[in-house]
């Protein structure tokens, strides 16, 4: 079971999405008050939609039709880096300029105990389905990370699983990593959706596929697979740092690294269409904007 966000007469409509694509809507404003609705009653998420669905006939328009909201408007977005060894090898192509041989900074958190955490976005910058997401100017090297995001509650309890976008700039964070916030946070370099897989109908969150697709011209460029099953941590591993001495809000979201990096000499462009798709949540599509002649 699937929950989405979706616009309708210009308000935040919450529904459930049936394995079989149907679609229910719900009384709750948003996936925090199920949550919430659930627990008091001492029961889970899922049996509360269930319960609401079982004597309701799915709404006449089709998912695809919808107008896709963020699936959570999510207070914060943190992200974990380094965590596959696709990411690592990146890294260190971009900070050596090439010589795989080097050691750096990322073998060692790649081995380390601790994870790499960084803040990522805030609610009123984070985009959803179908809205831009957009390029630096002053980037020759940019590309979106297609990973799992991990939606958390206060105490880091995972409710939920949706996709995110972490666009990056790989030449300002090669120059220099104290460049990774530059690197990493920029107007619209964040995207989620489209919907949030309850945690509870689960089996197992390392059988995850992700693909990532890049068109451009209506052209397909780029297609890269893995699957969370290659993560080097546990998802619990980088929710307990996350959470450890810090305040954290119900609806966070931790997205939990890139297993996908386009070929070294990619960069994104003006009108390309980024689509991330992971097994049982759904398909991610944002066009790309420069921010060149923007307003
Ligand atoms: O070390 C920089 C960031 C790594 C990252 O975002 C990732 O591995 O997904
Ligand atoms: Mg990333």
């Amino acid at each position: 079971m699937r929950i989405i966000r979706f616009l309708q007469d210009q308000k935040a409509v919450l529904a459930a999405v049936s394995d079989d694509e149907k679609v229910f809507v719900l009384p709750h404003n948003d996936l925090l008050e199920l949550v919430k609705v659930a627990d008091d009653k001492g029961v889970t998420p899922l049996e509360v939609v269930q319960v609401m669905i079982a004597d309701q006939l799915p709404i006449a328009t089709s998912l695809g039709e919808l107008e896709l909201l963020v699936p959570i408007e999510a207070p914060e977005v943190w992200a974990a880096g380094v965590t596959y060894e696709k990411s690592k090898e990146a890294r260190n192509y971009e900070a050596t300029g090439g010589k795989l041989d080097a050691t750096t900074f990322y073998d060692k958190v790649y081995d380390a105990k601790r994870p790499e955490i960084f803040f990522k976005s805030t609610l009123a910058r984070t985009k959803g389905p179908d809205q831009e997401v957009y390029i630096r100017t002053d980037s020759n090297w940019q590309i979106p990370e297609p990973e799992l995001g991990l939606i958390i509650n206060h105490k880091g309890k995972v409710i939920g699983y949706t996709a995110g976008n972490d666009m990056s700039s790989r030449d300002i964070e090669g120059e220099n990593p104290l460049y990774l916030p530059q690197a990493k946070i920029w107007k619209h370099s964040c995207s989620i959706g489209p919907a949030v897989r309850l945690a509870e109908t689960v089996i197992d969150p390392y059988s995850f596929e992700i693909t990532c697709r890049i068109y451009r011209d209506n052209e397909q460029v780029f297609e890269g697979k893995a699957s969370t099953g290659q993560l080097k941590r546990k998802f619990d591993e980088l929710v307990s740092y996350l959470v450890k001495d810090n305040e954290i809000f119900d609806g966070t979201v931790l997205l939990t690294g890139t297993c996908i990096v386009p070929p070294n000499e990619f960069t994104l462009a003006d009108g390309d269409l980024i689509e991330i798709e992971i097994s049982d949540i759904g398909i991610l599509k944002n066009p790309v904007k420069s921010q060149v002649n923007k307003a």
